[in-house]
């Protein structure tokens, strides 16, 4: 498999990995996600001062408003997360090359 192969094989299984605690695999209920964030976003997470962010980011993405996220509602968190990513890499990658 190539590399980004494995990063959406990744994204799955993580996804499934929580989701199927409660017996439904198919959706992220608010406990699920906040597990899913504590233990694979630590460093987001510890950068949102507020405890409320879980509650705060299921409401975001919840769009049929069952509070819970399938994997498609779930996306966009990865998605916006990745591009926030890719802005401090890019000026990591700048600083670098000032040097
Ligand atoms: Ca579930
Ligand atoms: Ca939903």
């Amino acid at each position: 498999m190539t590399e980004l192969e494995n990063c959406m094989e990744s994204l799955i299984k993580v996804f499934h990995r929580y989701s199927i605690e409660d017996g439904d695999a198919k959706t992220l209920s608010k406990k699920e996600l906040k597990k899913l964030m504590e233990n694979e976003l630590p460093t987001f997470l510890k950068t949102q001062q507020n405890p409320k962010t879980v509650d705060f980011i299921l409401k975001d993405l919840d769009q049929n408003k069952d509070d819970k996220l399938d994997f498609e509602e779930f996306l966009p968190l990865v998605v916006g997360l990745s591009m926030a990513c890719e802005k401090c890499y890019m000026l990591h990658e700048k600083k670098k090359t000032k040097k």
